[in-house]
């Protein structure tokens, strides 16, 4: 504990620390959870840490955490503070339900609202409003200290929740102010993304089906990590390398990256992080805005169909609306075109290896450990990316540095389900039966669509030249209804899961 102080150290009473409060009565207690269905911890562990630095007893029930467990808990241990954290947008309405149920049971309990998916909007807007009690979104670590202190103190608390009422008040006003135009469905399908299907180039992947890499060397891997993204994890902001020579952060990124490398290093001597992968390539052709694969190149039988989401918003200077499936040849159009798929994980082992650090009360190493899971499998993508784009023929042209690479200079893109181009996670179901992710690399989909172990990706290739990503965005319940009925689901499902992205208030 004490060493991941001094990276967290800008956002801590460090007189507190220095005046030996440390280990003397608790300040507070505080219950944090990730929530049901979602595997992130990463945040919320920062968070721990920073909070226990600061004398306040931090009860933490991990991952998954059902709410009922979590509201037990909290009643079980008389806490002060209820805190959930969530990475992904079904844990929004988790959270939602948490809030709900806290009212329904008449609590007390100021809740608090964090993770990378979570937002002062969004907590002001949909979750606030079901809990009578303060419910506060926390940005990140650096301002947990000061909420939970505020909301501890009885002679604090009254000025502090009055000025979150006021602030969740304008957020909703600004909220039910916003000019956002959305086009009916029809006529954004009518300006799609135009391709001359007559002449674009479309290459042929040399395999067709899918590949399995078990085991896939970590050092190899290790190659592709973005760095700055693992900074940003440890609030240190600055690109990697550039953040060395930073005069504020720089003394301490480099320790940490000493530290990381140190890590990587045990980590691929001893075999205990392991990488898998499995990807294919499939015979595909777009149907309106779903994309259809087929068993085999005769395309006489289909074999799965995703279904994408096309943008409504309109925007200054925006010519079409764009739809993922506008990057695969029409069904009708004469051409033969392909999709591919992959799901990646570094995660397998990354569990075992921080609890142990956890058991020796080294939560650094702990977090450190995942730190680095992540950056593997996001690197793994990048890499596995770069040998699906050699395996379709394409790729071969290319002649990409490590930062071309970073900066996806290349052609065709890999959006994830999840991702603002395709924001629908119960796509992946689709995706992991494709690929039989769980019985070819051991990674699973829980209730809510997170992939177990936490450290995986999952997403589709596309190859078409002029491809890029975007955000769907908001949609109209015309579109909503089209889709509902593309995959067979109930709209209310539908609404439930795609309800950051509804640009109207469902019945
Ligand atoms: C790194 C990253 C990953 C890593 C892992 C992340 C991890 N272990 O946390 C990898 C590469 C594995 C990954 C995978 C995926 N990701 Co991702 N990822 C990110 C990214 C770029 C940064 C997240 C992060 O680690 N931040 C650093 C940590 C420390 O911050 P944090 O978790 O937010 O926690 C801080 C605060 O939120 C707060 N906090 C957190 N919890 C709590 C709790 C309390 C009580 C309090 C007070 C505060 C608090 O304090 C923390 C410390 O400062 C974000 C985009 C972004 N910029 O946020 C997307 C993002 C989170 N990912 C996203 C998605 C969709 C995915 C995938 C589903 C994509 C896919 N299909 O493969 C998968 C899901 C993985 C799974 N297992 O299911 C979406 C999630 C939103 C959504 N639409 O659902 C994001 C927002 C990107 C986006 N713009 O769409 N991802």
């Amino acid at each position: 504990m004490k060493k991941a102080v001094n990276y967290l150290q800008p956002f801590m009473e460090k007189e507190k620390q220095d005046a030996g409060l440390e280990g003397q009565s608790f300040r507070g207690k505080v219950l944090m959870a990730t929530v049901k269905g979602d595997v992130h911890d990463i945040g919320k562990n920062i968070v721990g840490v920073v909070l226990g630095c600061n004398n306040y007893e931090v009860i933490d029930l991990g991952v998954m955490c059902p709410c009922e467990k979590i509201l037990e808990a909290a009643v079980k241990h008389s806490v002060d503070v209820i805190g959930l954290s969530g990475l992904i947008t079904p844990s929004l309405d988790e959270m939602t339900y948490v809030a709900k149920e806290m009212q329904r049971l008449g609590m007390k309990t100021p809740l608090l609202i964090g993770g990378a998916t979570t937002s002062a909007k969004h907590t002001a807007v949909r979750i606030a409003p079901h809990y009578q009690e303060p419910t506060v979104h926390v940005t990140d670590a650096s301002r947990c200290v000061g909420v939970v202190e505020s909301l501890c103190s009885k002679e604090l608390k009254p000025k502090y929740v009055q000025d979150n009422v006021k602030l969740q008040d304008e957020l909703r006003s600004s909220y039910e102010a916003r000019q956002v135009k959305l086009v009916p469905y029809q006529e954004a399908c009518a300006k799609s993304f135009a391709t001359d299907w007559s002449s674009i180039r479309i290459d042929k992947p040399s395999f067709l089906g899918t590949k399995t890499l078990k085991n896939y060397s970590i050092e190899k891997i290790a190659k592709y990590i973005d760095w700055s993204p693992f900074f940003m994890a440890w609030e240190l902001k600055g690109k990697y390398p550039k953040i060395f020579q930073d005069p504020y952060v720089g003394v301490e990124a480099k320790k940490l990256f000493d530290d990381a490398s140190a890590m990587l290093f045990d980590c691929i001597a001893s075999s205990t992080l392991t990488a898998q992968a499995v990807y294919g390539f499939w015979p595909a052709a777009s149907l309106g805005d779903d994309v259809v694969l087929f068993t085999d190149e005769s395309r006489s039988k289909e074999l799965v169909r995703f279904h994408f989401l096309r943008q409504q918003w309109e925007r200054k200077g925006q010519n079409d609306f764009r739809s993922l499936a506008d990057y695969i040849a029409p069904i009708d159009s004469g051409r033969q075109d392909y999709l591919g798929a992959f799901v990646v994980t570094a995660g397998h082992g990354a569990d075992e290896i921080a609890k142990e650090f956890e058991s020796k009360h080294d939560d650094y190493s702990a977090i450190m450990v995942k730190a680095i899971a992540d950056r593997l499998a996001e690197a793994f993508a990048e890499l596995l990316h770069e040998q699906a784009r050699l395996d379709w023929g394409y790729g071969i042209e290319e002649q990409l540095g490590s930062e071309q690479l970073i900066n996806e200079e290349y052609r065709g893109i890999r959006p994830a389900p999840g991702y603002p181009a395709c924001p629908d996670h119960t796509e992946k179901r689709i995706l992991f039966e494709l690929l039989d992710a769980p019985g070819q690399i051991g990674v699973s989909l829980t209730e809510s669509f997170a992939m177990w172990p936490a450290a995986s990706v999952s997403g589709f290739y596309f190859a078409h030249p002029h491809s890029r990503y975007f955000a769907v965005d908001r949609l109209t319940s015309d579109q909503v209804e089209s889709y509902a009925k593309r995959k067979g689901m109930p709209i209310r499902d539908i609404e439930r899961w795609l309800s950051p992205n509804l640009g109207y208030e469902p019945s």
